[in-house]
This record gives C-alpha cells, structure tokens and sequence, in this order.
C-alpha cells in the first residue's frame, strides 16, 4: 500500500483481523460465558442482541465506540513483529491466536488511555466521531468505562497465557507500561496548570520527557516486547531494541503535536486542542526557540487560551516562522538517526521487526 497516510499494509491488517477484539475475550477456545465476557460474534442479528440484558448491551456498544476503530498500528505490530521473528515461518492456528490476544490488549489498552485522554485534554473527536464521553448519556460515566476496558486486559491475559512460562514477565510488562505512560500523562498535564501558565518553562528538554513517556513505552516498546515474549525472548537482553523503540515514540508524539496544528481533522479524525490547552507541544518548543520579541510576546499572550482569535494567532506565528519546513528537517533527520540505529542492532529479523513499526509511521498523515 503507497497510500500517502501510511500505516500498515493490507496483509498486515488482515494478520491482527484473523481474530476480531471481541473474539480474544470470549474465544470458542474458552466457552464459559462469564458474567463480564461479551462475544458479539455470537450475537450477528439484531433480534439476538435486544435479548441481552440491557446492562450488557450497553457495555457492548461501549466496547464497539472505542476498542476497535483506531488505525491498530500497535495491534497490527505484535503479529507482525511475531511474523518476522519466526523468519517467514508458517505460523501455528494457535500461535496465530496468541500474538492476535496481544495485539488486541494493545488496543484495549490505547482505548482505556484514550477515553480518558479525551476528558482530561477536553478534546471533541476521536477517530472521526464524538469523544465517548461527550456523548450525552455517558458523560463522566466514561471515567469508569476506562477502567472497565483496562479491567479486560488483566482478563484476557489470564485466560489465554496463565501458565506460560512467560505469564509473569507478560503481566509485569503491561503493568510497568501503564505505570510510565500514566507518569508521562501526568507531567503532560500538570505543565498546563491554571494559574502557573508560563511559557518559559518550555523547553526541549521537557518536551522529551513528556512525550518518551506517555507515547514511547505503549505505543512502541510495548507490541515489540509482546512478540518477543511469545517468542520466548528474555526482555533484559533487549535494552537497545527498547530505546530505539522508544526514539521512535518520541518520533511519533512530534508528529501528533504538529498534525493537531497542520493535520486535516477530516483525515486525522480528531480536532487539535494543543494550543487552547496549553500543551507542552513540539511546535510551542520550536517557536519559543526561533522567534523574535515580538512573536515571542504575541505567544505568551495568546498561547492556551479557548478562544479562535488567540489561536489563529499562534497558528500565525507558526507559519512565519516557516515550522512546516522545520518539521519536515526534523523528519528526515530523525528518520537517518533511528535507521542508523537500527542498522547497529546485531540480529538481522530484529532489524526486520523495527524496520516494518518504522515504515508504518514514516511521514504518516494521520
Ligand atoms: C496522547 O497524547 C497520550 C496518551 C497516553 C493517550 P495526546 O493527548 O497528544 O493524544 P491525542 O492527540 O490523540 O489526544
Ligand atoms: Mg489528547
Ligand atoms: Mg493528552
Ligand atoms: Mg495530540
């Protein structure tokens, strides 16, 4: 696929769609139904689902608006980071399952970060449709559906891999996960404190830190170690694939700040809120680096503020500044640095492996 938006191949989708979210909760491999476990496959027409008790199906139409409509960029790369590992090997029905779990974890997880994101940030859209909670019956309600779509990662993890010789290092994995983007959300949003507005704490530096840990870990780090670990890997010898996948977070975080400003929402799904909210973002950095006095008073006077007068005039001061063409510098550089890096890595299908997460993102429109 040449497409100008990137992600990932049709043959790649098709990997992770083998099994579908739901499939991975209730698998005909596990056919208990329990009190919490929704198989929609079960229930194909309409008739059938207005039999469910309604508290279910509510949670079903919870899980159908935000676990499955996201590009699965991160779903997508277990199984075919899997794939690479095992050289091109036929894959096993099971093995097929297993790295599909996973992958769906990853997007549950996206989801539960997601939905909460998008109250904290108070954002609009998400993937081209209202944000969960902005929806007029769900409201605050979706803080706890974000726990709940957490809740199931523990689950699926339990039923499908309790008694692999890897379920501990799984379960740590994710837990540690969450613990670093949960941190890297925190820093992001007690730097747009009320009251402590000021720009001058911005810095690179801080923009780094931010972004390495509430994008780099989840969204990179994590699908590669899932694969790894099925693939009986031992993650304490992999520092170096970790960094370079955390690079590559950073990598994508950039390019989320400055598609919030310069992305088409029609394309993007989402509505940038960066500026109203005063987000330490890599295009404020950049401009607080390049501009004049002038500029430099306009931004502190207009940054953060929910109003389109204010914002047009940040977005103003970003095209002086020419930060489209900064970006795209900044984009072919960092893309040499981390090919470099990956070049320096000793095993050639772990190159393979952080070479097809890097093709997925490269120069991406949304
Ligand atoms: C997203 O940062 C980070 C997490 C952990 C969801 P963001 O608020 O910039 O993301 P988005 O632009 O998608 O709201
Ligand atoms: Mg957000
Ligand atoms: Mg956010
Ligand atoms: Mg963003």
């Amino acid at each position: 696929k040449a497409s100008l938006d990137r992600g990932a191949t049709e043959e790649q989708i098709a990997g992770l769609q083998s099994w579908k979210y739901k499939d991975v909760e209730n698998s005909p491999k596990n056919n208990e139904i329990q009190e919490c476990c929704i198989c929609l496959a079960k229930y194909k027409d309409k008739e059938e689902i207005r039999k469910l008790p309604w508290d279910r199906e509510i949670k079903v139409k919870m899980m159908d608006y935000n676990v499955p409509g996201g590009k699965l960029n991160r779903g997508i790369s277990v199984v075919d980071s899997y794939k690479l590992l095992k050289l091109g090997k036929e894959l096993t029905d099971d093995e097929v399952f297993l790295a599909c779990s996973l992958g769906w974890c990853i997007e549950w997880l996206q989801a539960y970060f997601l939905v909460l994101d998008d109250i904290m940030d108070g954002s609009h859209t998400r993937r081209g449709q209202p944000c969960w909670f902005r929806l007029p019956k769900v409201g605050m309600i979706a803080v706890n559906d974000g726990i709940i779509l957490r809740n199931h990662i523990s689950r699926i993890l339990k039923k499908h891999f309790k008694g692999k010789p890897y379920y501990v290092d799984l379960v740590d994995l994710f837990n540690e996960v969450e613990f670093q983007t949960a941190h890297g959300q925190m820093i992001d949003l007690i730097t747009t404190l009320v009251g402590e507005k000021d720009l001058s704490k911005y810095s690179m530096p801080l923009h780094h830190r931010i972004v390495k840990y509430k994008t780099g870990y989840y969204s990179f780090y994590l699908p590669v170690a899932c694969a790894l670990l099925i693939f009986g890997e031992n993650l304490d010898q992999h520092v170096n694939v970790k960094d370079i996948l955390v690079d590559m977070g950073t990598y994508f975080q950039v390019q989320d700040d400055y598609l919030d400003c310069f992305g088409d929402p029609e394309v993007i799904g989402k509505i940038g809120t960066d500026i109203e909210d005063f987000k330490c973002s890599w295009l404020v950095v950049k401009a607080l680096e390049l501009c004049n006095e002038d500029q430099k008073k306009s931004l502190y006077e207009n940054y953060g503020k929910d109003d389109p007068v204010c914002v047009a005039k940040v977005k103003d001061i970003y095209k002086a500044l020419k930060l489209q063409d900064v970006y795209l510098e900044y984009e072919s550089k960092i893309y040499e640095k981390i090919i470099n890096s990956i070049e320096a890595v000793p095993r050639k299908e772990v190159q393979a492996v952080l070479k097809s997460f890097l093709a997925k993102i490269y120069k991406r429109q949304k």
